[in-house]
């Protein structure tokens, strides 16, 4: 590469297509890469205690943050922590039993929102940016790190139901009520997540991911009420801090909406899952912003040729520069590690 080149990138591929410049390499992570397929996850965790003891210690979280990179080579970190971190630092009781997920005390009633205090949310999550810090000081110079919260409709669906659960239906329920609640709680959710996201871009992140999981669920209005809107406020608030910082949004099923989704909140960058096709993506929203995505991540657990296919045609169907590859969801825990570097491998050395 040519010392002119060189100057006009980050050095970092993954910044580099967040920014519009030509990366040296398309760059590869992928959603939950930290967790339980890894044993030395699984042995760091048996060591911590809890999955919460486990978030909330620096030393052990930057260590399973860095076990992926590591082990694997991704081009991005992200910082071990939980999108329900926000709702325990508001106050919220959280646990998080084994097998069954995490548990809530729920929410249905105004004073209860009323008495979430978002003055507290920085200061009970210091730790999250002392993992940040650390990470930071010890990444690979061509990694970026990434730094996240979940979106406030995802959020609320577990503050709300006090567990995941299959169709969100109490939130649903809340939102169609016009529950005054409700709507009091997207505001703090939206004012809590720019708080902390401002926080972890001081400690180190260099991009920040918003996870809406369950975006897809919503009704077209509900979806541009209570997916776009708070998506676009929460950016709006930290780029008014940290007008540099590339906001992914990864609005999980949004169909038809992805490209209003593109349109209306100001991301720098869209995750996909597996259903949205590689033709249409490259078509209507790549002129738009980068793409990240899309793999099954059942694909990649069967593996095989078809494994293979799977990856060649998301590469071959996104230019490089325009693409991060990434799973279209989280990996799964049964997942062979031999399967990950085989797409490693192959992305690597595919353009
Ligand atoms: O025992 C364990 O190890 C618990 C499994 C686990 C892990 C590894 C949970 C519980 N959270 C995490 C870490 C986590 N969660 C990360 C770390 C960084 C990385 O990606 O490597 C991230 C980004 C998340 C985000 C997260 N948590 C989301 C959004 C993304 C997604 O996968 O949809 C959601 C919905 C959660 C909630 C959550 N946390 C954990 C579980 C089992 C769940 C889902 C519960 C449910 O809906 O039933």
């Amino acid at each position: 590469m040519s010392a002119s080149r060189t100057a006009l990138t980050s050095g970092k591929p993954m910044l580099d297509v967040l920014s519009g410049r030509a990366p040296s390499r398309r760059p590869i992570w992928f959603m939950r890469q930290a967790g339980r397929y890894l044993k030395e996850y699984k042995e760091v965790r048996a060591k911590a205690g809890s999955f919460l003891d486990l978030c909330y210690d620096p030393a052990l979280a930057a260590e399973v943050t860095l076990q992926p990179i590591r082990r694997f080579g991704f081009d991005a970190a992200i910082i071990f922590a939980d999108i329900l971190l926000i709702p325990h630092a508001l106050g919220r009781n959280l646990s998080f039993q084994t097998g069954e997920g995490p548990v809530l005390d729920p929410i249905a009633t105004g004073s209860e929102v009323a008495a979430l205090d978002i003055s507290q949310v920085n200061g009970r999550l210091e730790s999250v940016f002392e993992t940040l810090d650390r990470v930071s000081g010890e990444l690979p110079g061509d990694v970026a790190l990434i730094g996240f919260c979940g979106s406030p409709w995802t959020v609320a669906t577990y503050m709300i139901a006090g567990r995941g659960s299959p169709d969100q239906r109490m939130a649903r329920e809340a939102m169609y009520r016009a529950e005054p609640w409700f709507s009091d709680l997207m505001d703090v959710l939206v004012e809590a997540s720019v708080e902390y996201l401002c926080g972890q871009v001081d400690a180190g992140a260099e991009v920040l991911q918003l996870f809406d999981t369950w975006a897809g669920i919503l009704s077209p209005d509900g979806y541009r009420r209570w997916c776009i809107e708070p998506t676009r406020r929460i950016i709006e608030g930290v780029k008014a801090k940290h007008p540099d910082i590339p906001v992914t949004g990864f609005p999980r099923g949004s169909g038809l909406l992805y490209a209003e989704f593109v349109e209306g909140t100001g991301v720098d960058a869209v995750g996909l899952d597996w259903t949205v096709p590689v033709e249409w993506a490259s078509e209507v929203l790549v002129p738009k912003v980068p793409v990240q995505g899309n793999l099954d991540p059942v694909a990649l657990c069967a593996g095989g040729n078809r494994l293979d296919r799977e990856v060649d045609a998301i590469v071959e169907g996104f230019e490089p520069g325009t693409h991060i590859f990434n799973l279209g969801h989280g990996i799964l825990p049964e997942t062979p590690l031999e399967h990950v570097s085989r797409v490693l491998d192959r992305v690597r050395s595919a353009d």
